[in-house]
Order: structure tokens, then sequence, then C-alpha cells
């Protein structure tokens, strides 16, 4: 098993919380300052590094200090698709230089083979998550896609470490969970307390319905950053992700 997942598995059961928090700022400062405020409550801090405009390479050291001090870790969602050579210098080059500096980051199965290869060539250490559903409504993802990705894993398992599955299509998740079996993380994103929708096609569920259905980890962006009191609101779906286990 992929060391990221031993440290994640700690993590979750020391601070009791199964919440990773999706940091999604335009500004490095107000990432910086949303994970101060929920360090505490979450397992995991996701990020989307090219959407800040005012990134430096001080922003990953800084995300990292709080990271440790915090004890969570850290995902960047970049969900790469393209050959393997081009993910492994975009995982690896460019101003992100996102291979020394996350703990996660995820892919696209739709590439194949070579995409996992040209990841693991340039840091095996991070862990791969591969996109097997998305929350997004009218996505073409079905349940073939989904069980084929996890095939796909489990032929790459010393670096394919979980799956990003759906609870607004339970029925599959819980077979992605049947057979990956409990080795695999499943995030679950498009989660809110109140389950209105964005405007924008994203599908909310609540987290119960989200562990319910096999997910180990419950990914909230909105809900919680939106909040004037995100530490108070993160601790909600602490205690709400946590309850609805078992
Ligand atoms: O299928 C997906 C996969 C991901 S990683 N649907 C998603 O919403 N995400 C990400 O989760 C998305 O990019 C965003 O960062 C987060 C959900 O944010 P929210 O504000 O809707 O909770």
């Amino acid at each position: 098993m992929n060391p990221v997942v031993q440290k994640l598995r700690k993590i979750i059961a020391e601070k009791k919380s199964n919440l990773c928090v999706a940091a999604d700022f335009t500004k490095s400062s107000a990432v910086l300052e949303l994970a101060e405020k929920v360090g505490d409550k979450i397992c995991i801090l996701k990020t989307h590094i090219d959407i800040l405009d005012d990134f430096t390479s001080e922003f990953p050291t800084k995300l990292r200090e709080i990271a440790d001090r915090k004890n969570f870790l850290i995902f960047e969602d970049r969900k790469f698709a393209d050959i393997g050579n081009t993910v492994s210098l975009q995982f690896g080059g460019g101003i992100f230089r996102i291979a020394e500096w996350a703990d996660f980051v995820n892919a696209h199965s739709i590439v194949g083979d070579g995409i996992v290869a040209g990841l693991r060539k340039v840091n095996k250490n991070s862990g791969l998550i591969l996109l097997a559903q998305m929350t997004s409504d009218g996505n073409l993802f079905d349940e073939n896609y989904a069980l084929r990705t996890v095939e796909l894993a489990k032929s790459n398992s010393d670096f394919v470490v979980g799956f990003i599955g759906s609870s607004d299509r339970p029925e599959i998740l819980a077979k992605i969970r049947a057979a990956a079996g409990e080795d695999f993380l499943i995030l679950t994103p498009g989660i809110k307390l109140s389950t209105e929708s964005d405007g924008l096609g994203q599908t909310y569920n609540s987290p119960e319905k989200a562990i319910q259905s096999g997910a180990d980890v419950i990914i909230v962006g909105r809900g919680i950053y939106e909040n004037s009191d995100p530490a108070a609101e993160a601790e909600k779906y602490r205690a709400a992700g946590w309850a609805a286990r078992n």
C-alpha cells in the first residue's frame, strides 16, 4: 500500500475527520487563511493551483507548513488527462511543480495506462486518484467506465490509491466500492448540507448519503468556504461525515 494512504488513514482516525475541504480561491492568502481556520477539522485540503492569480513558489511551502502543523494532507485537483509524456511534464514542471508538494493528485482514466506511467515516473510518492465518476449533471461517466477505472487502478495499485466517486449515482458508487475492496480510497465531492444546485450543473448530496454509499472522504467546497464562519461550518460537516460511518 502507498504510504500516503496509511498516513491519511492515521489522520482520519486521530482527528475523527473524513472531511476534505476544497479551497477554490483565486488568492493565495485566502487559501492559507482557510487552511488556518479549518485545518483542525479536516484530513485533506484540496487545491486548484491553476486558479490562483498570484501564485508564487512560496505558496506551496506556506501551505505545507500549515498542513504539517495542523496534520492534514494536500490534494491537488489537477485532473490530468493527456498522454504519459505530456502529463509527466505537467506534473513535474511548469511554474507549479505539483510533484514537489502534493500528497495526492488525480487523473482521468480515459487515457489508459500511459497516464499512470507518465505520472508515476515523476513521483510515485504522491498517491494517484482516478476519476471513476463525476458529479456534474449530464456527465458521460457510466457504470462500465467506472468499473474499468477500478480495473486500471488494481493493476497499478503501487501508485493508484483511490477514486473520485459521486453519490448522485449511489448504485454505481456502491459497485465501485465492491469492486475496489477496502484498500482503495473513495472521495466524493458534490456535498452540501443544504442540497440546492449551483446553477452550473453541480449536483449536491448529503454527507450521510455519500458515506453510506461507500465513500471514505467527503469533499466540501462552497458549503464551507462561503459560510461566514467556515471553522464552525467545517465542524458540522466533520461531525456529520464521521457520524455517518457504519
Ligand atoms: O466530479 C467532481 C470532481 C471534483 S474533484 N466534481 C467536483 O465538484 N469536483 C471538485 O470538488 C470541484 O472541482 C470543486 O473543487 C469541488 C466541489 O466544490 P463545491 O463548491 O461544489 O463543493
